[in-house]
């Protein structure tokens, strides 16, 4: 199936014999920086190949709709629950931007011990199957060859079920995955000697796939009492996890840090997280660096995260992170919605091509604070591992709790997350190797007793089975469903009737959710002014209101209110009456015309009508008027009589008139534009200008009646009056504008 721009993508479609899907590549993808490309009428420095299709940001309008892409990739992070929605959210990222789309998982799902099967809706995520991988890895192939740029898919390969989920991911393509044994450990509570041994098969395991790998260090930055202070830990826990994998087999260009600006505003954050990130930079040369966005001290405040987004960028750029993060304020409300992915990839898009060659003006000193101060993170970070070594390792450390302590290394407050070395989940379930042991599979850690049978399967063991899942797909076992009741079959049948259908009904997140928000400003305090918005949201209609963000704009003057509720209402749309979209020429088009026809304007607001500000508008080259491409304007003011104007017309030679009339009462706007048509026949005129009128109640359909030639409303701009002249006097002369 091939996508089409203008026609939704059929979830049907991916399901459609997905049991026989084989993904179209395997490994992580980096963008490529091209130096000196010119995109548009500028020169990149930091930029990737620019995408076939996408959607640019609102101020590209302004410059011919350029979209460049920064060179570093742009996560975007899905948090549904249902991989069928989750589904559209990633083309219309992609459209804007993503090349790395992180599916996150349902709750709970670290606990598992086993694969789960079928499509079960999730909480905070979808349960990570791999029907709902695959069908991802379906539409990614699709959609990545409808922008013309890799798509790299992430999930988790963390948790009790690690080396099952890496398995998997190889078999279905999967391009990135989170894996951190340290991560089991400290946040799930599952046994580290079981998650470190798991921790080794798993990296065997991604690095033959080539899956790209993140670590965990960033959750200890948002786990701790005060962020700030785990900076030496971050280190550490980077350094564990980096090592590990090297020393398994991956390929250190595809092992990143999982790295986070430690602090947020109103901290003096850059001077904080600036030289943190520039130790790690010193200590971790050969790594890739991911930045994740600070969520530590995310608030409900979308203008905030914004922020904060942009100056974690700055750190990146400052010292280049090759995957940049885009969490949201979803993450401080809990709203994971379409419109908030979309808006932070733009964020990060934005905000890295504007600081495009921002290096080659500006260089990190490489003296005084900045470099004391990284130093001395790094020599924290050397003397806890020092310590880790002298307590007899990583797992001894671990049950003294000297991780997610919320004092600065050295200093303690003995409020680390201790854990015990045969605690947790999954303790005592590794068992040493029998001597007879042997597993014909490919990618296997450590030493599975292959060579006697044969020497060749020393290098390649899975030749002693006629090949594993791993070279051979159809040696998969497919489980379509397990469940009934929770499945896509159900879930798309239910809301069947907004899926390629004339019903249109809002969504955040889940079709047909008929979920808004509405933003409110209550002249009153903020307590008072919470519950007055959700007697606002019932008066509106909606059901299940929430108030999901407040913000004092002063103790009693006023509060601002977002409010989410259910909206449970459908548009027909094929009732709509949708008017064309009014035509627009290109600016130079016009200007090109303009030079070579002239056109002359008189323009007044006719009658007893005192109204200018819309004719000032459409005139005016500080709004966009019409001057702006050349045409000369003769203003004649307002309260201007009709017998004036198409004077001025004839004494000026001017080949068009302007006339507005706002004032609609008795009619008069009709009488107004009748009267300049009936004055320039009489005066022997009307076949040598064109006449156009506007104001608020005229509509075109009005303005021909009453003998315009074109009326324009509310909603027109100079644009549209001067495109509507270069169309008009073209098709007098016969000119089609293309040049001869
Ligand atoms: C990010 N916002 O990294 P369960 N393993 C690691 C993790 O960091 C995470 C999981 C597993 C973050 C995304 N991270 C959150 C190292 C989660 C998730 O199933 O929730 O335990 O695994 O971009």
């Amino acid at each position: 199936m091939i996508l089409n721009e203008n026609s939704k993508l059929d979830i049907r479609e991916i399901l459609n014999n997905l049991e026989n899907y084989v993904p179209k590549r395997r490994g992580w993808i980096w963008r490529e920086n091209i130096k000196n490309q010119k995109i548009g009428p500028f020169i990149y420095n930091d930029c990737s190949k620019s995408l076939e299709k996408y959607s640019p940001i609102p101020a590209a309008r302004y410059f011919n709709n350029i979209d460049p892409q920064p060179t570093s990739t742009i996560t975007t992070e899905i948090a549904s629950g249902k991989f069928e929605d989750d589904i559209r959210r990633m083309r219309m990222a992609a459209w804007h931007g993503a090349d790395h789309i992180m599916v996150i998982r349902t709750a709970g799902q670290s606990h598992f011990d086993s694969l789960i099967e079928g499509t079960p809706q999730g909480i905070g995520g979808v349960p990570i199957s791999r029907k709902q991988v695959r069908a991802h890895r379906k539409a990614l192939d699709m959609i990545e060859e409808e922008v013309g740029r890799p798509i790299n898919y992430h999930s988790y390969v963390s948790g009790v079920a690690g080396p099952d989920i890496a398995v998997m991911f190889a078999e279905e393509g999967v391009n990135g995955a989170h894996q951190d044994p340290q991560y089991n450990v400290l946040y799930r509570n599952i046994n580290m000697v079981r998650s470190f041994v798991d921790a080794a098969e798993s990296k065997k395991i991604m690095s033959w796939a080539k899956i790209a790998q993140i670590d965990g260090a960033h959750n200890a930055n948002a786990t701790a009492v005060k962020a700030w202070k785990v900076m030496p830990e971050l280190m550490v826990q980077h350094a564990i996890n980096s090592i590990f994998s090297s020393m398994v087999g991956m390929d250190k260009k595809n092992i990143c840090l999982s790295t986070v600006p430690p602090t947020s505003s109103p901290a003096p954050c850059i001077k904080i997280d600036l030289p943190y990130a520039v130790a790690l930079r010193d200590l971790f040369y050969e790594y890739r660096m991911r930045a994740q966005m600070n969520t530590k001290y995310i608030t409900s405040s979308s203008r905030e995260a914004t922020v904060t987004h942009v100056l974690n960028m700055l750190i990146s750029k400052l010292t280049s992170a090759d995957i940049q993060s885009t969490i949201t304020p979803d993450e401080g409300r809990n709203v994971p919605w379409h419109m908030y992915n979309v808006e932070a990839c733009d964020t990060a898009k934005q905000t890295l091509v504007a600081m495009d060659s921002l290096m080659e003006m500006v260089e990190l000193k490489d003296d005084g604070y900045l470099v004391d101060k990284a130093r001395e993170l790094k020599e924290r970070a050397i003397l806890f591992m020092e310590e880790i070594i002298d307590v007899g390792g990583y797992f001894e450390a671990v049950e003294k709790g000297f991780f997610v302590d919320s004092g600065i290394y050295p200093e303690r407050n003995g409020d680390g997350i201790a854990r015990k070395i045969n605690g947790g989940i999954g303790a005592d379930t590794v068992y040493e190797r029998d001597n007879r042991y042997m597993a014909p599979v490919t990618a296997h850690f450590g030493n599975n007793n292959v060579q006697q049978y044969s020497e060749e399967a020393k290098g390649n063991p899975s030749i002693l089975i006629d090949g594993s899942t791993l070279e051979k797909a159809e040696k998969i076992i497919y489980i379509d469903e397990l469940d009934q009741e929770d499945n896509v079959n159900n879930r798309m049948e239910e809301n069947e009737k907004f899926r390629n259908s004339n019903f249109l009904k809002p969504e955040v997140q889940w079709l047909g959710d008929g979920v808004v928000q509405v933003e409110i400003f209550l002249p009153t305090d903020k307590r008072t002014a919470e519950f007055a918005s959700l007697e606002f949201a019932k008066i509106m209609n909606l059901k299940d209101p929430e108030v999901i963000h407040i913000e004092e704009m002063h103790p009693s003057e006023g509060t601002r209110i977002q409010l989410k509720g259910v909206l449970d209402f459908e548009v027909d749309i094929s009732k709509l009456i949708i008017p064309p979209e009014p035509e627009v020429m290109s600016d130079e088009e016009i200007k090109e015309h303009i030079n070579e026809h002239p056109i002359k304007v008189v323009a007044a607001t006719v009658g007893e009508d005192e109204h200018s500000v819309g004719l000032r508008e459409v005139i005016d080259i500080k709004h966009g008027g019409i001057e702006k491409y050349g045409i000369e304007v003769e203003y004649l003011g307002t309260s201007c009589p009709v017998e004036k104007l198409v004077d001025a017309a004839i004494e000026l030679d001017a080949n068009v008139i302007l006339a507005s009339t706002i004032i609609s009462h008795d009619d008069i706007h009709y009488k107004n534009m009748k009267k300049i048509h009936e004055y320039a026949i009489e005066k022997g005129i009307r076949d040598k200008v064109v006449i156009c009128a506007g104001g608020t109640q005229v509509t075109p359909e009005i303005a021909v009646k009453s003998g315009m030639d074109a009326g324009f409303s509310r909603n027109h701009k100079g644009i549209h009056v001067a495109t509507f002249l270069v169309n008009k006097f073209r098709d007098q002369t016969g000119d089609d504008g293309d040049e001869v």
